[in-house]
């Protein structure tokens, strides 16, 4: 997600392609919200679920319907904003949220059962020393990494003991730490400020790093990274640049990142659908007016 002290606005019109790619509109929300993350693809759940920075809610699209969504299924007490939102089985979702009164943040860490009538039971109130974590993926299922954008570096949280610690830190994790995925046995992260995408491989049992840190892809092009979406047919990562209105494909073998989609407003995150596709959601800060939801075509997509 972008913080405030991150933001750059720049605006867009309509959407223009690289060769073979193509995006429309899926769902466009109400003037003044904020998609900050979706989920999908674990395969697990079939809604697409997603968080909003500009409350806190979590609400569900019908990737199937144009007009399937979206509608809020669950909304956090006590809180003002939610940010990152992890699948940790089907229908069953950690999620972090944003408390800010005055000038003080309180970041909290909950588990959604989001099937049926939805409830929530606060895991973690009060992450000592972070004021914003943002992207979050789950290792196993109590087991979840995110990041902390503000002052740099990933935290792991303990969803059964409520232990959260940061067990990352350095040149590597630097401030500007953004979105983040799993997916054994590396751990993938950009770093929206210093435009980089990152893998660091780890135990999944520990969250210990089991090899160094490495930069698979910089420059340009990844300043004002976001979060992504990573490939499933191949080793690649879809990576929303909200600062370029730019969706960007990294060649995780090659170590290449090249511009496929552009002017797409604001866009903050991504996340294949359960049947193929690739859904990118937005800040609402562009000319839109309001948060929405593409649907991007990936032409090589080959769907397993
Ligand atoms: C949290 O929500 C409040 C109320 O909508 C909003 O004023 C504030 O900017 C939000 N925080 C962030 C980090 O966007
Ligand atoms: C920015 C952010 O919160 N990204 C997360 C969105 O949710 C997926 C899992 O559903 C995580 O992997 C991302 O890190």
């Amino acid at each position: 997600m972008r913080a405030a002290t991150l933001l750059t606005l720049l605006s867009a019109t309509t959407a223009a392609f690289g060769e073979l790619y193509t995006a429309r509109k899926a769902y466009q929300l109400a003037s003044g919200t904020w998609i900050e993350n979706i989920s999908q693809r674990g395969g697990l759940s079939w809604y697409t679920r997603l968080t909003r920075l500009d409350s806190p809610v979590v609400q569900e699209v019908d990737p199937s319907h144009q007009h399937g969504g979206p509608r809020t299924i669950y909304t956090f007490p006590d809180v003002t904003n939610a940010t990152g939102i992890a699948e940790l089985a089907a229908d069953q979702y950690a999620v972090l949220t944003l408390n800010q009164v005055n000038d003080a943040t309180t970041v909290s860490v909950w588990t959604l059962q989001a099937s049926g009538n939805p409830t929530a039971s606060k895991v973690i109130e009060g992450v000592a020393g972070s004021e914003l974590l943002n992207g979050l993926t789950a290792i196993s299922s109590t087991i979840v990494f995110a990041t902390d954008t503000l002052s740099g570096g990933i935290v792991r949280i303990n969803l059964e003991t409520g232990v959260a610690d940061k067990i990352l830190s350095g040149d590597a994790f630097a401030v500007g730490i953004n979105g983040l995925k799993y997916r054994a046995p590396y751990l993938y992260y950009t770093n929206t400020l210093e435009g980089t995408f990152s893998r660091i491989a780890i135990d999944p049992a520990t969250g210990s790093p089991t090899g160094e840190a490495e930069v698979i892809a910089s420059g340009e092009v990844l300043v004002g990274a976001d979060d992504f979406a990573l490939a499933y047919w191949t080793d690649a990562a879809f990576v929303t640049n909200f600062e370029k209105n730019t969706v960007v494909r990294v060649d995780i073998s090659a170590g290449t990142a090249e511009v496929v989609v552009e002017d797409i407003p604001a866009p903050t995150s991504a996340a294949f659908g359960t049947s193929g596709g690739l859904y990118v959601a937005t800040s609402g800060t562009g000319e839109d007016g309001g948060a929405s939801i593409w649907a991007v075509v990936v032409p090589d997509e080959t769907f397993i």
